[in-house]
């Protein structure tokens, strides 16, 4: 049997609320559509079967407009729609539909009418969501553009079978050096990608090894071509990370040097041929001196003729690179406080800016650092008018509870994507710079996709939000909420606001004030103050018995903060106008140093630590309200889950307090138990 939540927030459950059945049944008993498409086709099967599980009804399929009320759905080409109809639909950006009612000479019909069919079926999964969502449909006006073109997913999915940073099985595309036999699962995963508007995705990891690089090449490219067919039926294209020293490792040639005429020649056969394959193929996604991948450094050139190299390759196609940005120096010495990881980003592609050709997008984290609880926003955004740039979010939760810990990240996302850069003066917000969004899928092939059941909120409210980033993260944890657990007010309404306190009570027990790390090595997991303190990695918070933080500022530090236009950058380099939730991030601070908050560092280092473990341990409690209120095991599976963050957020307090308390010497004014 089907684990109840494998079809996420797709339940379809029977609408109760008889009125509003009624009112949807006569719109859903006939459905006219005119065209053929594999995406219409799609968009068809999905509408037929959501009418059928949510109103008990099986609609007459029509080719032609009936006299009763009906559903219309077509492209701008549909001769159903009105000349007025077909123009406005025509008129859209790229997967841009609308919705409305209409009543005329030509009967009352519910018309879904897409740019293209890709905006069709994100039409018709709209649909779908009012009815789960118990909305009224008498009078629809609906106009949906996306805010981004490009709404991706990468994985990093190791053709092993593992996944890199996976906390959720292992891979559903993968299995022991070979495509998985059974394509199911990459059908139903398809589906849900669509269904909030996804539009492109990565299936391997960007650390692309020895096997996952024949990826590009004859040994694998029909089964990517199967794969990429799955996709399609979905409106979803393909792309895959590729291996910068590919001419080397699978191409027989002595270099990768993207100046070297043979190797420009070896990408051209090799997307040539993926092309043959894959029509469609979005392009190549690449990590190039990052982490020890190969990349252009090794033969002195720039990424500019790095990444422009391959886009020529892909350019006859339409194709495009996205070539990441998280390039730095891994080997640093905790001695030197000059060099500054944080910088690395725009240190190495600001000077690149209007170099790259325009099939290349560059791929920036959210933050500096990486996918930390909290960070501030990459400042590379904003500092590239001349570069196309998209948006990099974590949806794996590496750093912020590996599934096992409940933290719905919509809230940190639109912080980033509502941070304004000041790029061109007030009101430059990131999101009004990017080409597209992407994040690193959390999914893998347990039963329930996301492992903790919950974290599914975080995957549905990464596409809503690539698709509309106006959305509240309130808003599509409710969505969420109801079409995942049901009408039950009281379960949607605890779900929901455990969600959106969930960010803020991760922050709390882990590393405090925006200073980041203090995880195990390695795997990340769990609590570990100086994990990172004297690695390689240039991971410090530099706490001794005075102070702790990293001074970034102009004077005095790093001048990390002088990458942010002005007024942020004043705003982040003083002291007293510094954020508090960054203030470690920016500033080497005594523990006595008092925040905008009144409290001491040290202080609230405490306060934030006893409170966050007992807001874990709150949430065990307000889940276990809902017992009998939903199916035994999505209770039962939660609640472990949340049991277990509750105990791992009392270790987190205490690791983190009792060094601290030992290092500064300072008692906690409140005199709790300090271990
Ligand atoms: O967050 C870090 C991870 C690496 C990952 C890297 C990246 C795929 O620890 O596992 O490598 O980011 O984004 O490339």
């Amino acid at each position: 049997m089907r684990h109840p939540s494998y079809e996420c927030w797709l339940q379809y459950e029977p609408v109760k609320n008889s009125g509003r059945a009624n009112e949807y049944r006569s719109w859903c008993a006939r459905l006219v559509v005119s065209e053929q498409g594999e995406v219409l086709n799609t968009a068809v099967d999905e509408l037929r079967s959501g009418i059928r599980r949510m109103l008990g009804l099986r609609p007459a399929i029509a080719a032609e407009l009936g006299p009763s009320k009906q559903i219309v759905i077509g492209t701008a080409a549909s001769v159903l729609l009105t000349p007025d109809e077909r123009e406005e639909a025509s008129d859209l950006p790229e997967d841009g539909y609308f919705m409305r009612t209409v009543s005329d000479e030509r009967g009352e019909r519910l018309v879904i009418a897409g740019r293209a069919e890709r905006g069709v079926l994100y039409g018709c999964f709209h649909l779908l969501r009012f009815l789960a969502l118990g909305e009224e449909t008498e009078e629809l006006h609906i106009i949906e553009t996306p805010k981004h073109r490009l709404r991706m997913i990468n994985h990093w999915d190791n053709m092993d079978g593992s996944v890199e940073r996976g906390y959720a099985g292992q891979s559903i595309f993968f299995d022991q050096n070979k495509f998985v036999a059974d394509r199911g699962r990459i059908a139903d995963y398809a589906r849900l990608l669509a269904s909030v508007g996804i539009n492109g995705l990565t299936i391997n990891n960007v650390n692309v090894h020895e096997v996952e690089s024949k990826l590009i090449d004859d040994s694998f490219l029909n089964d990517v071509a199967d794969v990429a067919g799955t996709f399609r039926l979905y409106g979803i294209q393909l792309y895959l990370s590729a291996n910068y020293a590919a001419p080397i490792t699978i191409g027989g040639l002595t270099t990768a040097d993207p100046l070297d005429p043979s190797v420009g020649a070896w990408w051209k056969g090799a997307a040539a041929n993926v092309y043959a394959h894959i029509p469609d193929f979005g392009g190549f996604v690449v990590k190039a001196d990052s982490e020890h991948r190969p990349g252009p450094f090794t033969y002195g050139r720039d990424h500019a003729e790095g990444a422009n190299m391959l886009a020529e390759a892909l350019e006859p196609y339409g194709g495009v690179v996205i070539w990441h940005c998280f390039v730095y120096n891994c080997m640093q010495n905790w001695r030197d406080r000059k060099t500054d990881r944080a910088r690395a980003a725009y240190d190495h592609f600001k000077p690149l800016d209007g170099k790259f050709k325009d099939n290349v997008i560059l791929q920036i984290k959210n933050g500096p650092m990486d996918f930390q609880v909290r960070e501030p926003v990459s400042p590379l955004f904003g500092s590239m008018d001349r570069t196309r740039h998209m948006m990099e979010f974590q949806l794996t939760q590496e750093y912020t509870g590996q599934q096992r810990h409940l933290c719905y990240l919509v809230p940190q996302w639109k912080e980033a994507l509502d941070f304004d850069t000041y790029a061109k003066g007030e009101g430059t917000p990131v999101k009004s710079l990017i080409a597209g969004i992407t994040a690193v899928s959390n999914i893998g092939n347990d039963d329930n996709w996301t492992g903790h059941l919950l974290a599914q909120a975080n995957l549905y409210g990464f596409g809503r939000i690539s698709w509309n980033s106006e959305l509240s993260a309130e808003g599509i944890a409710d969505e969420w909420a109801r079409m995942t657990f049901g009408a039950e007010p009281k379960v949607a309404e605890t779900v929901l606001d455990m969600l959106v306190r969930s960010w803020r009570i991760y922050e709390n027990y882990t590393a405090p004030l925006g200073v980041g790390w203090m995880v195990n090595p390695g795997h990340h997991y769990g609590p570990n103050v100086d994990g990172y303190e004297y690695s390689l990695w240039g991971t410090y918070h530099y706490a001794d018995c005075v102070g702790i933080g990293v001074d970034r500022t102009r004077e005095t530090g790093t001048a990390y903060s002088q990458q942010y236009f002005e007024p942020n950058a004043s705003m982040y380099d003083t002291l007293e106008t510094c954020p508090d939730e960054l203030l470690l991030f920016f500033h080497h601070v005594p523990y006595t140093h008092a925040l905008r908050s009144g409290e001491t560092v040290i202080q609230h280092i405490y306060n934030t630590h006893f409170d966050g473990a007992k807001q874990a341990e709150g949430l065990v409690a307000v889940w276990r309200q809902l017992e009998g209120l939903m199916d035994e095991s999505r209770f039962a599976e939660v609640l472990e889950r949340l049991q277990e963050q509750a105990e791992h957020a009392k270790e987190w307090r205490d690791i983190i307090n009792s060094y601290f308390l030992r290092k500064s010497g300072i008692s906690d004014k409140l005199g709790r138990m300090i271990y």
